[in-house]
């Protein structure tokens, strides 16, 4: 569970369960969900259960770490071994919807470069 929740934010509430989500994995530190609005045949979220606005908040490198680690181990649990992406949208001209800080993996296509 969060120790920093934020009220109003909709990850937050995903992370307590208060709104559903497809979980794919979880643990202590993180957990990771299907995006509602797939970009890719594979699209899931991995986001810290700890609230962060974005990269910039976050003093924990260790999480950072972990968050990157675990996404990797899901794209191969999800038969991404040819390729997929990792994207980290980071406030508003970085496209940023959600400001809880979250890893896209995108993968079951070809991605095309550059990004829009
Ligand atoms: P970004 O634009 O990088 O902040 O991405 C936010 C993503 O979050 C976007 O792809 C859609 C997804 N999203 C927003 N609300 C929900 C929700 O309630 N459930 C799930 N599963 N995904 C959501």
């Amino acid at each position: 569970m969060s120790d920093n929740r934020e009220p109003n934010c909709i990850f937050c509430k995903i992370v307590a369960g208060e709104i559903p989500a497809k979980l794919v994995a979880e643990d202590e530190h993180l957990v990771a969900f299907r995006d509602i609005n797939a970009q890719a045949p594979t699209h899931i979220l991995v986001i810290p259960r700890k609230h962060a606005k974005n990269i910039l908040e976050v003093a924990d490198t260790s999480l950072v770490g972990h968050l990157f680690s675990k996404a990797g181990e899901i794209a191969v649990k999800e038969q991404l071994q040819n390729g997929f992406r990792l994207v980290v949208n980071t406030g508003d001209d970085g496209g940023q919807t959600v400001h809880h800080l979250h890893i896209h993996i995108l993968g079951g296509r070809a991605m095309s470069w550059p990004p829009g």
